[in-house]
């Protein structure tokens, strides 16, 4: 899943691609380099970040979502409101993605089980304001596969077909570096729910601390990219469903390899027993 933030202040490309015609150029260019998939969003979501308003949402989401759809790209919008993943839909989006889960927004889960699209649940504990007072966990691992399943249970009860449900456990939201390393270590939890899996690991803040010299700053963003292909890989052969990056070619490769990998292991078993096989298996 390749990202396109059409936006002026994410923390990882904020205003790169902050028109519409350089935005659906981003697209095209993330799915030659081997995206199945881009995700649209027109807000923000680093800590901090101020809210944009609807109408501003919809201006930035709507042609791009619409241009790349037009393309024949499978587009996903990246948004806590019902009223742009509606629109977004209409005009051709393919999946629904919302780091609140549909806790943002009480019209989301309706609104996306009425067009029956799939819909990624990341774990959300709400907006930061201020310090990071909801990222405190006693078992990070079991609190994210807990509260993901009882999102999940309400986001079906909400009419949203459980087949269409995707789960991520929300890397960088009220956590930190060692709980988002904890749950990349741990991705068997989250495959135990039992729905794709979403991995968003792309250039952030946990990669910039393992990244950073002894005492010096963690490299920037744009410098986190190897890195990245590093976790998708990682994820890749751990089981998640996809891997939502802002650099594609690196990570597509990665994936890429990963699957050669897995596939010269299934044509290559391990001997289950040593002399399971006489004498050929006891050698
Ligand atoms: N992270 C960001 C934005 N959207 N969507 C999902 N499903 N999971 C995430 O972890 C996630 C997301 C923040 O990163 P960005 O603004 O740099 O793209």
């Amino acid at each position: 899943m390749g990202v396109v933030n059409v936006t002026p202040d994410s923390f990882s490309d904020g205003g790169r691609w902050f028109d519409t015609t350089t935005a659906v150029k981003r697209g095209l260019d993330l799915v030659a380099q081997g995206a199945d998939l881009v995700d649209v969003g027109g807000e923000s979501t680093r800590p901090g970040a101020t809210r944009v308003d609807e109408a501003e949402e919809l201006k930035r989401v709507i042609p791009v979502v619409r241009g790349l759809a037009s393309e024949g790209v499978t587009v996903s919008v990246d948004t806590m409101r019902a009223s742009v993943a509606e629109r977004s839909l209409e005009a051709g989006a393919a999946l629904v993605n919302d780091v609140s889960g549909g806790l943002a927004d009480p019209a989301m889960i309706p609104v996306v089980a009425a067009a029956g699209a799939p819909f990624v649940v990341m774990h959300w504990r709400g907006f930061l304001e201020g310090g990071n007072v909801r990222g405190v966990y006693a078992d990070v691992v079991t609190e994210v596969v807990d509260e993901l399943h009882a999102r999940v249970r309400d986001v079906i009860e909400g009419g949203i077909s459980p087949d269409r449900v995707i789960v991520d456990p929300g890397l960088g939201f009220s956590k930190d570096a060692g709980h988002d390393l904890a749950l990349l270590a741990r991705l068997d939890r989250l495959l135990g729910l039992g729905h794709p899996v979403l991995v968003a690991a792309s250039r952030k803040r946990f990669l910039g601390r393992v990244l950073a010299d002894p005492g010096a700053p963690p490299p920037p963003a744009r410098e986190r990219d190897a890195a990245t292909a590093a976790v998708s890989a990682l994820a890749a052969q751990a089981g998640a469903w996809a891997v939502r990056v802002h650099e594609v070619r690196a990570t597509a490769d990665a994936v890429r390899v990963t699957r050669a990998i897995e596939r010269a292991r299934t044509a290559h078993p391990t001997p289950s027993a040593p002399g399971a096989h006489g004498a050929e298996g006891a050698r």
